[in-house]
């Protein structure tokens, strides 16, 4: 092993003893701000748009799901009941008559607790009250700070009436919010498909100028082929990835849902399916200026996205996404990460629809991280190198936010 003193860095500043090593790593992981690259949440000043609370909280999607395997409700008796309702049937079917060892159930005691909130109460008026009673304005910045989270980036949708009516108003944006163009709807639905490809460019063209955001991006499903001989591949050419390299915007690929796999479940009723990898590659390579961050939803496809990054700069893996976003998961996908990529990843998305879900999702992660990123140093301290507490900052701060600034912050010719 080499003795500290044969390191550039002096004896004193470098962690050599384990259990000093993990507490360091926990103090960073835990502390550093973080920039979440994928959201669904909106500012204050999107009104309806912005969702927070205990009932918005317990009617996620992702546990109006796990509701439907407890309860004896129907889908077709519970959607129309009020939002207060569905979330009191919520709480006694997975909080009260169950434990909440579920990663989003347990997400709900997190942000109880993080509250000071009986995380064990029968029913939810004191809680709700609570949240009732909060100004929103300073109820974010809480949140926000809670959860060390600088900034979000939302998912913003041109074709969504609501959306597109606050747009059109005059309003200003809490700068933390950053927007993202939404394509789902151009490159998944056939809505715009008669439309010319002059036309479609203008209308990116004018969506950029309205709305400024960091990247575009779209959910493809797990049979996403590139080439291909569809409508997607010529608006993809056509249309998209040009509008990316003309404005440097980089595109964001979110692959593998199959959507509406039980359609009664509405939202929740989404599934999953394993993708084929190289069609990012052959994309990467075709578009070598085009930066591409990419998640996929199947746990298979993990492996073949880390070796794809290794071939291709203009390709940043982020995220855990939707149904990895378990303790389990995210550790593995993370060991992997730093074991074929050292730190040019982004470990980790929310995904957050409602507020307060920041908190707990970003608790959650920092943990999987912190255990992954100790693990990597000590398995360097045994080869023969300690690390100093300043590198264990440099690197969290890259995964945490430089990454991705310097992804949608310059192209990559310019960073040639
Ligand atoms: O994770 C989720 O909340 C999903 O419902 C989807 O919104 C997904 O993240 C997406 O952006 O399509
Ligand atoms: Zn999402």
């Amino acid at each position: 092993m080499i003795t500290p003193t044969e390191t550039p860095i002096k004896t004193a500043e470098l962690l050599i003893d384990t259990e000093e090593l993990k507490a360091q790593v926990e103090i960073v992981v835990n502390s550093t701000w973080v920039m979440d690259v994928h959201t669904h949440l909106f500012p204050a000043a999107f009104k309806g748009l912005c969702l927070f609370g205990l009932d918005e909280l317990l009617t996620y999607h992702y546990l109006t799901a796990e509701a439907f395997r407890s309860t004896k409700i129907s889908p077709q008796r519970f959607w129309p009941m009020s939002k207060t309702d569905q979330a009191d049937l919520v709480w006694k079917t997975l909080f009260v008559e169950s434990s909440p060892t579920s990663e989003a159930a347990r997400g709900v005691i997190s942000v109880l607790d993080a509250f000071g909130l009986d995380t064990r109460a029968p029913d939810l008026n004191e809680a709700r009250a609570f949240f009732n009673s909060r100004s929103l304005p300073e109820h974010v910045d809480h949140v926000l700070e809670i959860a060390r989270v600088s900034g979000v980036v939302m998912t913003n949708d041109p074709l969504d009436e609501a959306e597109r009516r606050i747009w059109n108003g005059n309003i200003s944006i809490d700068s933390r919010f950053k927007s993202s163009l939404r394509l789902d709807g151009l490159l998944n639905k056939s809505d715009l498909q008669t439309a010319s490809i002059p036309e479609l460019r203008g209308l990116l063209d004018g969506w950029i100028k309205q709305i400024s955001p960091v990247y575009m991006a779209v959910s493809l499903p797990p049979d996403f082929k590139f080439p291909a001989d569809d409508s997607r591949d010529r608006l993809l050419r056509e249309v998209v990835l040009p509008t990316a390299k003309e404005h440097h915007l980089p595109m964001t690929l979110m692959v593998g849902v199959r959507r509406g796999v039980n359609p009664v479940l509405r939202e929740a009723g989404d599934g999953l399916g394993k993708a084929d990898v190289s069609a990012i590659e052959r994309l990467c390579a075709e578009y070598p200026e085009v930066r591409f961050l990419v998640t996929f939803l199947s746990r298979e496809n993990q492996h073949e996205l880390c070796v794809a990054a290794r071939k291709f700069r203009n390709l940043m893996p982020f995220g855990c996404w939707w149904f990895l976003n378990n303790p389990s998961i995210v550790l593995e996908i993370t060991r992997e990460r730093l074991e074929l990529l050292g730190q040019s990843f982004i470990p980790q998305h929310s995904d957050a629809r409602v507020l307060e879900q920041l908190i707990y999702k970003w608790k959650h992660a920092r943990k999987q991280i912190a255990d992954a990123l100790y693990e990597s140093y000590e398995l360097v301290l045994n080869s023969g190198r300690a690390v100093a507490p300043e590198e264990i900052s440099r690197d969290v701060t890259r995964m945490f936010s430089e990454n991705f600034n310097e992804w949608v912050g310059t192209s990559v010719s310019e960073s040639d």
